[in-house]
């Protein structure tokens, strides 16, 4: 009898979730999907949508003990839902962008001895040295992003070293921080690790590399060389060399998972951890972006625009991003903060039960909402870059629900064009995915305002799936093999069928009028 075809697992540490999807390489399929809400799941943490409640707006942290606490759930769910766990040859994850977990000198030691009888959060308890993790939701940081340009040499400087201008929510700005205004926790600290490197070296049971998609996301990382940048470390904060992990591809296999996860959850003891890398660099192969020119728009927690690169193109004026592409080259990427939340903030605000119910309200306002502008920022915001929360309306009227549910699409789609000029992608199908793809009504005003077909891809956990190909793709390469990045990919992305969303060349003009009106309204904002 033939043996059963090896499975391999992808993790997404996401900023309100722990997501995982397990597929069969050989059959080209999914054979397992799960997603564990942080808030529901594990609500003793007592946070709000994945973050812990804090009253400065600006700060925005996680809490590290509940990362490895759903760990635990979700290899539990696991072996209860009958995984063959004794099958998967390979582990890979990826994880929200730019969070940072702050170690200790028993980092190391704790992690390579994992008692399989106790839990994971009450072992790791002591392993800190700061206790919550600021993740990307941050923008606390803007004094530090102003030192550390401008002794990078400026705008243009920052950019053309590491790919992005200083943003608040990159750990480079981060750890200076942390530096400055807790000095003897940050000379406590051993070891600096991202969300994704982090939850790879709990797996692995040792101190895990950062791969080039999530080191892009430090402000830190030589975007070209892809090695730290020194003079970008020495900017950041003192002995910062010494914290940091080696970069290493995503996918590289760092060695065998840990035997906690083996013994505890019958995972098979063989099976290799591989080094995980960011959401958005994960969803790139996840959606089956391999080939330069190649685009989506992922509507989540934070709604961002991302497309793969061959040459090294950066945003000169500085809102958006050069990540390095788990396939190799790079991608192109702009993150809008104020993604899900902020429409979930108008659909509660009118008092709307569910999208479908506001899908019918958007329909009630003509396409260009006769003009009413809505610039959405009820969280600060990072493109463009808004410290002081609180929506802006031009010429809409706050208690007209129709409007405000049409402003509130249309707003976030023009600003995505208006913001994503740089990439210079004009790609034939923008795919969708993330939890607002399911809204038919937000993806035909992105065809309409991108002037192009907009397709909703089958892929609801597009970061966990491209984590369990990266998994793939490291076994693969370190049994010698030279496993190509379309072949693998090809069966896993196909469009959703019915979910076509085609431009209205009538609606293309009002929007190509109107995104005239909403950047002299942002401008005018701004000023
Ligand atoms: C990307 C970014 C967000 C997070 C969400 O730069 O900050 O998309 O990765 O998890």
């Amino acid at each position: 009898m033939k043996a059963p075809p090896p499975l391999f697992l992808g993790l997404d540490s996401s900023t309100q979730s722990l997501s995982a999807v397990v597929i069969d390489l050989d059959h080209g399929r999914v054979v397992y999907e799960k997603s564990l809400n942080f808030d529901q799941s594990l609500p003793q943490f007592g946070t709000q949508n994945g973050v812990l409640p804090n009253k400065n707006p600006l700060v925005r942290h996680g809490n590290p003990l509940l990362w490895v606490a759903a760990l635990d759930l979700i290899f539990a769910a696991m072996k209860q839902d009958g995984v063959a766990l004794a099958r998967i040859v390979s582990i890979s994850g990826s994880g929200q962008q730019h969070g940072s977990v702050y170690l200790n000198n028993q980092a190391a030691k704790t992690l390579a001895q994992l008692d399989p009888r106790r839990d994971l959060q009450s072992q790791l308890r002591g392993i800190f040295s700061r206790c919550t993790a600021p993740i990307w939701m941050d923008s606390s940081t803007t004094r530090e992003c102003g030192e550390i340009r401008e002794k990078l040499g400026g705008l243009q400087k920052m950019i053309e070293a590491t790919g992005s201008d200083a943003f608040e929510r990159f750990t480079g700005p981060q750890i200076r921080k942390f530096y400055r205004t807790s000095p003897s926790s940050y000379a406590g600290t051993r070891h600096i690790a991202l969300v994704s490197s982090f939850m790879a070296s709990v797996l692995s049971g040792r101190l895990a590399p950062i791969d080039y998609g999530d080191g892009a996301g430090m402000n830190l990382m030589d975007i070209r060389r892809r090695q730290w940048h020194a003079q970008a470390l020495r900017a950041t904060a003192p002995g910062l060399a010494r914290l940091l992990p080696d970069l290493a591809p995503a996918g590289t296999v760092i060695g065998r998972i840990s035997p906690y996860f083996a013994s505890k959850y019958g995972v098979n003891p063989e099976a290799f951890s591989c080094v995980w890398t960011g959401d958005n660099p994960a969803s790139v192969v996840g959606l089956g972006l391999i080939q330069p020119g190649q685009a989506a728009i992922s509507l989540g927690t934070s709604d961002t625009l991302f497309g793969t690169l061959q040459e090294c193109r950066t945003d000169a004026n500085g809102g958006g991003h050069l990540f390095g592409s788990p396939a190799g080259g790079y991608m192109s990427l702009i993150c809008f903060k104020n993604g899900s939340l902020a429409r979930e903030h108008v659909r509660k605000q009118f008092g709307l039960k569910d999208w479908a119910t506001f899908a019918r309200q958007v329909d009630r306002a003509p396409i260009g909402n006769h003009g009413a502008i809505l610039l959405p920022w009820f969280e600060p915001e990072i493109v463009p870059r808004v410290l002081k929360a609180g929506p802006r309306r031009i010429d809409l009227d706050e208690n007209n629900p129709p409007a405000n549910c049409r402003a509130i699409f249309e707003g976030q789609a023009l600003a995505m064009r208006l913001h994503s000029g740089w990439m210079k992608i004009t790609p034939k199908t923008l795919l969708a995915t993330g939890g607002g793809a399911n809204d038919r009504t937000l993806l035909q005003i992105m065809a309409n305002v991108f002037k192009c077909k907009v397709q909703r891809i089958e892929v609801s956990k597009s970061a966990a799936l491209g984590a369990a190909l990266q998994a793939a793709y490291g076994f693969l390469k370190a049994r010698g093999k030279s496993p190509s990045w379309p072949k693998l990919v090809r069966p896993f992305s196909k469009p959703m069928p019915n979910t076509c969303f085609l431009p209205n060349p009538k609606a293309m003009v009002i929007y190509d009028q109107m995104i005239q009106k909403y950047a002299a309204c942002e401008l005018a904002a701004l000023a």
